[in-house]
């Protein structure tokens, strides 16, 4: 195998039954596999719901260590769609020339430093540090304040020794606190402000609310956009040739974005929360049970995607379901295809070819099931382009 290959551990569970059952901290979780289904249930957020108790719709559960809901993430319609308009443009600034330009301008500084290195850590002295940086655009603050956040690793949930880490999130739950208070002495013009500010059906938001948008702009794109980061990394090093075509056929590019992400599903799956008794796959669903909309498994489903194993750069028809699907997609999927547009882009302009010194797999365990969603860490050299 090689070692940007991103195997599907999905596909017989998938075609024999459709669903794969795990366990999670005695909360069990049916898995839906197939594209249909996973959108299907998707689209049904009566039945399904990511209104739950905080935490629960993610796998692993993250109940244990935050009761604040995720706004608007954690919420359902009617109220998803009035969180959702307050915030939408504020994500979509990402598609501005501008905001595309300063994310050229972060790229190119740390991919010219990291050309100068004999060797790098792609996953925390690339990727975080890639990461951390953007985000300072998303949120529209001081580029300095990504050294704060680089300081926090890969996971603000998560630590070496502890999956669920209570006293990591609290780091950043107080930190968010102190930015929200420091926004109210002194209003400026970045996401807390905007918020603070903003009407909401004819009232101000709480702070409770904010927080609960922020911690969402903190978490969900994180280890998301890292292993995305990485993985593109790893992707390119065994495929120069994919680079080089990438560099002579520009007007691909956004396909081969849409295509790795397929490909990489950074988000294995999400969960929702059964409202009542009902069924998937004729197995039966009951109330107040988790399901998860296995995006990684629908992504590789051969009814959907010819050669789904393979990366095929300009891919036709491409309806992956990496960002989610329907009301609840991914808000930060503008910023988080920018990043690799603008990194891919880099890349082919700069870098001649990429070796891997050594590597580690980052697996992670669906029951039986192990899926290799990127790299614990993988050691590079970037060749300069003549
Ligand atoms: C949640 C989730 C959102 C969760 C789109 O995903 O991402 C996870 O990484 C976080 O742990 O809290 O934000």
């Amino acid at each position: 195998m090689s070692k940007s290959e991103l195997p599907d551990p999905f596909e017989k569970a998938r075609l024999e039954k459709g669903l794969s059952n795990m366990n999670d901290q005695d909360d069990p979780v049916q898995m839906v596999l197939r594209h249909k289904d996973v959108r299907r249930c998707a689209h049904n957020w009566k039945t399904f719901q990511s209104g739950a108790k905080p935490g629960r719709i993610v796998v692993p559960s993250e109940v244990n260590i935050r009761d604040i809901r995720q706004i608007p993430f954690e919420v359902d319609p009617p109220e998803h769609g009035a969180y959702r308009s307050l915030v939408e443009g504020w994500f979509r600034r990402p598609l501005e020339a501008e905001y595309e330009a300063k994310l050229k301008e972060q790229i190119n500084a740390l991919v010219d430093e990291t050309l100068t290195k004999d060797k790098l850590e792609v996953v925390s002295e690339f990727a975080l540090t890639l990461q951390s940086r953007a985000l300072t655009l998303l949120l529209n603050i001081p580029f300095e304040e990504a050294q704060i956040w680089i300081s926090w690793g890969i996971h603000v949930f998560r630590s070496e020794d502890n999956p669920l880490d209570g006293d990591k999130a609290n780091i950043l739950y107080n930190y968010i606190d102190d930015q929200i208070e420091k926004a109210i002495k002194k209003p400026s013009d970045d996401l807390y402000s905007t918020l603070l500010a903003a009407d909401f059906q004819g009232r101000k938001l709480s702070k409770e609310e904010i927080k609960g948008i922020l911690i969402l702009t903190f978490a969900g794109g994180r280890d998301t956009v890292i292993n995305a980061v990485t993985n593109t990394i790893a992707y390119f090093a065994e495929h120069p040739q994919s680079l080089e075509r990438l560099h002579n056929e520009p007007e691909i590019l956004g396909k081969a974005v849409e295509e790795l992400v397929r490909y990489f599903s950074p988000l294995t799956h999400m969960g929702r929360v059964a409202t009542g008794d009902t069924q998937v796959c004729e197995h039966a669903v009951k109330a107040d049970s988790r399901i998860s909309l296995c995006w990684a498994s629908a992504n590789r489903d051969a009814s959907v995607f010819e050669n789904p194993n393979e990366v095929i750069l300009d891919r036709k028809m491409n309806p992956h379901v990496a960002f989610g699907f329907g009301t609840h997609n991914c808000l930060g999927a503008h910023h988080a295809r920018q990043i690799l547009k603008v990194l891919i882009k880099t890349l082919a302009e700069k870098v001649e070819s990429i070796d891997i010194l050594s590597h580690e797999d980052n697996m992670e365990e669906w029951g039986e099931i192990n899926r290799k969603v990127g790299f614990e860490s993988i050691e590079v050299k970037f060749n300069k382009k003549k």
